[in-house]
């Protein structure tokens, strides 16, 4: 398997929820190492390029109006596989839809509200961590624990 990274962030309800250290400490425990973290409230003009793929779809205009209405925690995580394993870490789009144990399945109702985002491809999890962030907030590092992570 590739070492690959992978663009999360918590969306407004999630900050304003408590829901920081829940979702944060869910991906620590599985065992992918965080490369960058920061709080922002987005740009309309850095929601309209995340949610770019979306612009015609009649949602569009109340997902940018979320996403920039407080603070969203970003976030890059780096592991084997971590693009697809974080998703189904993260669960169905549709949080009734999501099964128990994932974190829309546990932590949310609404699909207008559901919690956090993480990339779905390899060509968009690089294209979202350009555009969220800057190389140098990116931190190359090893865990001290490395020897217990078996290759
Ligand atoms: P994100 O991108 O937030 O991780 O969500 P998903 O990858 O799981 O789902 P998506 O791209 O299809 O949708 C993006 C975002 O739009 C919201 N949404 C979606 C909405 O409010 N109404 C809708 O009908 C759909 C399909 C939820 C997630």
């Amino acid at each position: 398997m590739v070492v690959e990274r992978t663009f999360l962030a918590i969306k407004p309800d999630g900050v304003q929820r408590g829901l920081v250290g829940e979702i944060l400490g869910r991906l620590e425990r599985k065992g992918f190492k965080l490369v960058a973290l920061k709080q922002l409230i987005p740009s309309r003009n850095l929601a309209e390029q995340h949610y770019g793929v979306h612009k015609e779809r009649p949602f569009f205009d109340a997902l940018v109006g979320f996403i920039t209405s407080g603070p969203v925690v970003a976030m890059v995580w780096e592991g084997e596989g971590v693009i697809s394993s974080a998703r189904k870490l993260i669960g169905a789009t549709k949080p009734l839809e999501a099964e128990p144990g994932t974190i829309r399945g546990d932590l949310a109702i609404n699909i207008g509200r559901n919690v956090i985002h993480g990339s779905d491809s390899p060509e968009t999890a690089n294209f979202e961590i350009s555009l969220w962030f800057k190389p140098d907030e990116l931190n190359d590092w090893s865990p001290a624990d490395q020897i217990w992570r078996v290759e």
